[in-house]
């Protein structure tokens, strides 16, 4: 069934001629215009029907206008009336809807049977999945996304924890913002960010420490670059570990070895002290300062004093720092002079680079750090951001609470008062949320990959909108041998929907056909806090239903077996929704799922948890009216008005008068912000004699992660064909190695064979190399460490040590 899979069935010399020379073309595209004017905003007579809906991609959170025509999308435009993108799209945003019209949607459910699948009913199927989860519910784990809409992940969750009373559902996210839920957590005691887009139009001086936005966020990077095209001054420092397309648009390009962030950022605040210039009314009165408790180590470490602090960044002067991380000790003075002035208008933005990190909660928090010691804070332009990189890990994961200790509006499974106030709000008997978190995505995948009879106690799990088959790190170890027949796994059972075959639905025991993006409802959250609506606008293919109504409807099947779980505390339906003659309407029938808009109701009912820790959303309606709106938003006098900057007296309105700034959620119950004291500590894995080069992996513009949609959209796959190692000139030359050279490349974990790029898309330096992953023919992820962060249980794909050689 997965013989249409692209690339897959192509000679191998054909496919390399193919691909440098697209590569080659792709380079000029990326190098050049990185974003699309809107074309077809009106076309009034043209019988097109137009509506708003988020871009299906990337975190940003553009807003496209999605033109339909005979029940398809044809045609898609910038949306000029959304203040994230002002009618700008990048490629992908572009050609969204194509993502619709790959050649191989799934569309009936398929069961395994033996080595080959045999198409069933939805009625089957979801008896199926009943019948696993009742013979060991403790067992079961869900496996979800960043990319589920709110709706969808509230399901999820009101489904596992409130029904199941199991709290093993985690999501892809866990790979992506866990570092910066708990740096926001640890610093601020509260997660998400408290600056926001508009920072990126005033700011003097914009900071990326270790990501590529030029790629990644292109749209966002483009409204500042579009600053300097009109005249502004803004200068642009990049912080990285190899040369990206970002690179070529800032002034200043700061190389870096892996972990040099730890010690750059206790490089800046050394400087600060130093030199007297930090903001010492800022911190007397609205910070404490923080270190790690070695002997009993905890998410909030131990109160350490200002001297403390000064004394254990002594060691790090900016030679000692260019030593650390490679930088030289003249453009960490750059930084901390630059931090040091209170004209300048300072904003860090980061992604990948700082979580995808064995100490991601200790360089989110020490980033933060850095902006509250210097008072760079809290107006507009001074402003430390995380970037998101799905379009709802914020709205679905870190807002609903969709990772496995966590419950919706900030609220913990181990704490019971927030159980309490769950079961409340879901009507559920109390006692039913259960209080030891699940397992995090690493454990989740190991327990599922070690026979049941040697401690591997997860035996089922259902993944929705994500590709782990692709994505997890060390798949050697993850996933992979769930296919061995000689492991004996043969008692484990992989539920997968999706909308196209994966690597993850090729080892799939039932694979489910999906609605995706405007073929169904959805709410989305992007990086700044803005939730954004959308309607379903065309049908999806065959027998494809949305993920929410697979959720549910299996709720309700095990409602009718009499699992007393998926009952409230009336004895009804769990998901029960009533018409507006206050009768129930059959949701899980799926002939009468959008009888009503069950998105509004799962909506307006999670609403009620976002005020518990001031993460205020609006009711459903007013998404609809508007191209979203940035929490919390409250009501005054009848309006409902967004939150821009938060903490801030005047924007925030959480903030008390006279107060200036006011961390309310202080993890130290007194209004204050913590400064972290972090040292730093080498990389998890670092080259040796035996594997002499540090692997980095990552993404490039064209491909939307693993590449299931983005590699069936013929624009974006020419451009970018296939996937690639990318070496220096220098190590190229030292290996013999030229262009289009098939070269091994293999770590501790695993091995694979892949075409060399030499300074390709980017440029890593001598001793490093690059590989994106999305190539599902060439899975990177064999190779990737699986260490992880301790707090935030994130593991580190930017840092394994590979050795390579040629082999054509
Ligand atoms: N085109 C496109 N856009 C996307 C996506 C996509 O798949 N395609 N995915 C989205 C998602 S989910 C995400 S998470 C984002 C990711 O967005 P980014 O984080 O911008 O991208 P990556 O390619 O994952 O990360 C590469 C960066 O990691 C840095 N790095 C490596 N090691 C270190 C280190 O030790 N410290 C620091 N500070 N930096 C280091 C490198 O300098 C490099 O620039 O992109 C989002 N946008
Ligand atoms: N080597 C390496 N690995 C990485 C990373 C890295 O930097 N390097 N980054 C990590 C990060 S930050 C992230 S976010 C993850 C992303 O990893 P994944 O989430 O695993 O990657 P995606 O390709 O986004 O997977 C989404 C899947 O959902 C399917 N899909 C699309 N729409 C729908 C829908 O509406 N319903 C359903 N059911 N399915 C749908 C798509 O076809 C696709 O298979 O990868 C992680 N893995
Ligand atoms: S920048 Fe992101 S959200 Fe905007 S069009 Fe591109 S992929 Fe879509
Ligand atoms: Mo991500």
């Amino acid at each position: 069934m997965n013989s249409d899979r692209p690339q897959t069935n192509e000679s191998l010399q054909r496919r390399q001629f193919i691909k440098v020379s697209a590569m080659a073309a792709a380079t000029a595209v990326a190098g050049g215009t990185n974003y699309s004017l809107p074309i077809l905003a009106e076309e009034p007579k043209s019988g097109i029907q137009w509506n708003k809906a988020p871009c299906r991609f990337c975190g940003t959170g553009c807003h496209v206008q999605v033109g339909v025509q005979d029940s398809k999308v044809v045609a898609v435009a910038g949306d000029r009336n959304a203040d994230v993108n002002k009618g700008l799209l990048c490629v992908k945003g572009y050609h969204v809807g194509s993502a619709l019209y790959g050649k191989d949607r799934l569309t009936k459910p398929l069961l395994r049977v033996g080595d080959d699948y045999q198409e069933i009913s939805w009625n089957k199927a979801i008896e199926t999945i009943a019948d696993r989860i009742e013979a060991a519910p403790e067992r079961f784990a869900f496996y979800g996304s960043g990319q589920w809409t709110i709706p969808e992940g509230y399901a999820a969750q009101k489904f596992m924890k409130g029904g199941l009373a199991n709290n093993h559902i985690d999501p892809n996210a866990r790979l992506c913002m866990a570092s910066a839920v708990t740096g926001f957590l640890a610093t601020y005691g509260v997660d998400e960010p408290a600056g926001c887009y508009d920072d990126l139009d005033v700011c003097d001086v914009l900071i990326m420490w270790g990501n590529n936005p030029a790629e990644m966020h292109p749209v966002l990077f483009s409204r500042v670059t579009d600053r300097r095209s009109r005249g502004e001054n803004v200068q642009l420092i990049d912080i990285g570990t190899r040369r990206t397309r970002t690179t070529d648009a800032c002034q200043h390009y700061l190389e870096m070895k892996g972990h040099g962030d730890l010690a750059i950022a206790n490089g800046i605040a050394h400087l600060l002290i130093k030199n007297g210039t930090y903001d010492r009314k800022f911190i007397d009165s609205f910070c404490n300062f923080k270190a790690p408790d070695d002997e009993n180590p905890n998410l909030h470490g131990k109160a350490i004093s200002f001297d403390d602090y000064r004394s254990f960044l002594e060691p790090y002067t900016p030679e000692h720092v260019e030593q650390l991380s490679g930088v030289p000790a003249e453009k960490i003075r750059m930084l901390g002079d630059l931090f040091g002035n209170p004209e300048l208008k300072i904003t860090s933005l980061w992604c990948m680079g700082m979580n995808q990190h064995t100490r991601g909660t200790a360089i989110n928090s020490m980033v933060h750090g850095v902006h509250l010691l210097s008072g760079h804070f809290g107006t507009p332009g001074n402003a430390p951001t995380s970037l998101t990189g799905q379009p709802s890990a914020c709205g679905t994961v870190r807002e609903v609470g969709t990772l496995s200790h966590a419950l919706p509006g900030g609220r913990v499974v181990t704490n019971e008062e927030h159980r309490k106030q769950t079961e409340d709000l879901w009507n559920i008997p109390a006692g039913r949320v259960q209080s030891t978190p699940g397992y995090h995505t690493v454990k989740m995948w190991e327990s599922f990959c070690t026979p049941t009879d040697q401690g591997g106690d997860i035996s089922t799990i259902w993944v929705q909108v994500t590709n782990p088959g692709q994505t997890l790190p060390n798949l050697n170890k993850l996933f992979n041998p769930k296919g061995n027949n000689k492991t004996n796994l043969k008692d484990k059972f992989l539920i997968v929907s999706d909308v196209y075959p994966t690597a993850t639905t090729r080892l799939a025991d039932l694979i489910l056909p999906s609605a995706m993006w405007v073929e169904k409802n959805g709410v989305v959250g992007n990086s700044e806090r803005r939730t954004q609506q959308w309607f379903k606008m065309v049908d999806p293919p065959g027998d494809a239903r949305d993920d929410c109504w697979q959720t549910i409807a299996v709720a309700h099947e095990l409602f009718d077996r009499g699992n007393e779980g998926m009952q409230d505390r009336d004895d009804r339906f769990l998901f029960e929704v009533k018409n507006n003659d206050d009768k129930p309407v059959p949701i899980w029938d799926w002939e009468h799922y959008y009888d009503v808009n069950v998105d509004k109701h799962l909506f307006d009912e999670y609403r009620q948890f976002s005020r518990l820790k001031h993460k205020d959303l609006a009711p459903y309606d007013e998404y609809v009216k508007a191209h979203g709106l940035r929490w919390p938003v409250v009501e005054q006098n009848g309006e409902w008005h967004e939150t821009r900057w938060r903490f801030s007296e005047g924007y925030d309105p959480y903030v008390k008068s006279g107060e200036e700034i006011q961390f309310y959620h202080s993890s130290t119950h007194d209004d204050r912000a913590q400064i972290w004291f972090h040292p730093w500590i080498a990389p998890a894995e670092v080259p040796d004699n035996e594997y002499p080069l540090m692997l980095c992996t990552g993404r490039v513009l064209e491909h939307w992660h693993t590449g299931s949609m983005t590699r069936r959209i013929p624009e974006l796959s020419s451009a970018m064909p296939g996937g690639y190692l990318e070496i220096s000139a220098e190590d190229a030359d030292v290996y013999g190695i030229r262009n289009g050279d098939k070269v091994q490349v293999e770590s501790r974990r695993g091995s694979i064979v892949i075409p060399a790029w030499i300074d390709g898309r980017g440029q890593p330096p001598r001793g490093t190399v690059f590989i994106p992953f999305f190539d599902e023919t060439l899975l990177v992820n064999d190779l990737t460490l699986d260490a992880i962060d301790p707090f935030s249980k994130q593991p580190d794909y930017k840092k394994s040590a590979v050795r390579i050689k040629k082999v054509s």
